[in-house]
């Protein structure tokens, strides 16, 4: 089965920050679990080149917009394979298929009678490309600004508008018969509420400035940065080439957004696809955002984490899995080098790679590397078996809506368990004792070090790499499919390493 999976196209009006890593490792984390199942996944990333935001940045910088934004855009795409991630592709909004793409989809939009001309008058803010109305901002001295703080500014030129009021009964029946389209819950009510709030028809051109695709026919204008931007997800798939192209094969996909860019996603842009006759994305999930020691991170306030630097300290698979794990994903979290090196010790260090790391070299020393295949185990083995088959569910069930977090409390509980059991069953007791018994104890081992890494794989790709790759595991073997079913071959055992050093806190 087709997955499509997007990360939001990033605004190169500066540097990348952890803020753009998270998404882009959450949807890696999404892509390569759909990849263990089988399906077929197309991960797009990209970036958002257009706009007033990035027209001023490039003003500021010593060169042209396009030289500003090919050295920009190169940054986001660098940081993608540092991050390690793997895309299928990247697109930016200033490439000719973008653009072609885009002028298509407005003129379908023009064709179906949805598009109008006529004047915009009200509040912009150009921080958040976003317009606004005079209640949603709150009274500073003479000015407005935005509940999060970004000025705006009166505009008033001459406009076209998309006929959004028009949509409003379509959409709240679309959402109310598929409320499992926009996750978390809370934001699915607040998409809701807001729509039901009213919809007003949405200024889709610009006169005052030229960075942007040109409307088609009409030279004065300027599309609206957003209707540019969010026809990315289909331009990149091939749109309008429907025949035969990775359109037809990947659309509709699943977007991953923070939570700042859910209303343009989870409202506008299945408007806009409806009214060109599309089908609307098949989820949105909106994630929190992450302060910086208690915090809002901010280059004013000069505590922006840059990834380059926070993963060279800690290491990949560490950030990989402390941004994952210690925070539900959906909700807000703060990032503090404390937490980091905590979480790291307890889950990774001691939990997870003192258990491989005791173990491999144990059935080295003692084995000579390796363990026969076995079915020979008593009640308390099959405890062990029984709650891995449960706590691989729940990890399946939990990744597959985006709960990423609970999906890897699921497989340390599981590691935990698995330290209370080798203890319990001491191999090296055994070794005295019942050799027989000690190789089918290891072997159970073995087979769950190897389940839960195969789980792990995802999100701690390097590391899981490495550990199957100390087990000997033939790659071509991973997937989901009849992942309940124990090994059917032996085990050998090479060169055993530490995975995760302890960090000194
Ligand atoms: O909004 N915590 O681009 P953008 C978590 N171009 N995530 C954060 C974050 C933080 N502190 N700061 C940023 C745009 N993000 C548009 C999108 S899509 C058609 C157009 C993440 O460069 C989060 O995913 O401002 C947010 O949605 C994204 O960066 C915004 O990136």
């Amino acid at each position: 089965m087709p997955f499509y999976i997007t990360t939001p196209i990033y605004y190169v009006n500066d540097v990348p920050h952890i803020g753009h890593a998270y998404t882009t490792i959450a949807c890696d984390i999404l892509s390569r679990f759909q990849k263990l199942n089988n399906q077929d996944v197309f991960f797009l990333s990209g970036t958002d080149e257009h706009g007033q935001k990035v027209e001023k940045a490039a003003l500021n910088s010593s060169t042209t917009s396009k030289k500003f934004v090919d050295q920009m855009s190169e940054n986001f795409k660098k940081l993608i394979p540092f991050l390690g991630c793997e895309i299928n592709d990247f697109i930016r909004t200033t490439e000719k298929r973008h653009i072609e793409g885009v002028q298509f989809f407005w003129q379908k939009l023009k064709k179906n009678n949805q598009i109008y001309l006529s004047n915009y008058e009200g509040w912009y803010s150009i921080r958040d490309e976003a317009f606004y109305v005079e209640s949603d901002l709150i009274k500073d001295g003479n000015d407005y600004k935005t509940s999060s703080g970004s000025t705006v500014e009166w505009v008033k030129e001459k406009s076209y508008f998309f006929k959004l009021s028009k949509w409003q009964d379509k959409l709240i029946e679309y959402y109310e018969n598929n409320p499992e389209l926009i996750s978390p819950k809370s934001r699915y009510n607040e998409v809701l509420s807001f729509i039901k709030g009213g919809l007003k028809d949405l200024s889709i051109s610009r006169t005052t400035f030229s960075w942007g695709v040109p409307v088609p026919e009409d030279k004065e204008h300027v599309m609206y940065v957003w209707i540019d931007a969010l026809c990315n997800y289909i331009t990149a798939l091939g749109y309008p080439n429907k025949e035969n192209s990775s359109f037809n094969r990947y659309w509709p996909g699943v977007h991953i957004v923070g939570k700042d860019i859910l209303r343009f996603h989870a409202v506008y842009w299945p408007a806009f696809l409806m009214a060109a006759e599309l089908d609307p994305p098949k989820k949105i999930f909106a994630h929190g955002w992450w302060t910086n020691e208690g915090n809002k991170i901010s280059k004013s306030l000069g505590n922006v984490i840059d990834p380059y630097s926070i993963i060279k300290e800690y290491g990949l698979d560490q950030i990989r899995y402390f941004l994952f794990r210690e925070i539900p994903f959906g909700n807000d979290g703060d990032f503090s080098k404390n937490a980091i090196s905590k979480r790291v010790n307890a889950d990774l260090s001691n939990n997870y790679g003192n258990l491989v790391q005791r173990i491999s070299t144990f059935i080295i020393k003692n084995c000579n590397g390796r363990i026969n295949q076995t079915l020979n185990f008593n009640k308390v083995d099959n405890k062990l078996i029984k709650l891995f088959e449960e706590k691989f569910k729940n990890y399946h069930e939990q990744m597959s809506i985006q709960q990423i977090d609970k999906a890897l409390r699921s497989i340390f509980d599981l590691l935990s368990e698995t330290n209370v059991y080798v203890d319990s069953q001491a191999p090296w007791t055994l070794i005295k004792t019942d050799k027989e018994r000690m190789k089918v104890v290891l072997f159970l081992i073995c087979n769950i070090i190897i389940k839960s890494t195969i789980m792990l794989l995802p999100v701690i790709t390097e590391s899981s790499t490495k550990v199957l790759k100390i087990f000997n595991y033939n790659f071509d073997c991973i997937s989901f499919n009849n992942f309940n079913k124990l090994l059917d071959h032996d085990i050998e055992i090479s060169n055993p390493k530490p995975i995760f050093p302890r960090i000194n806190l």
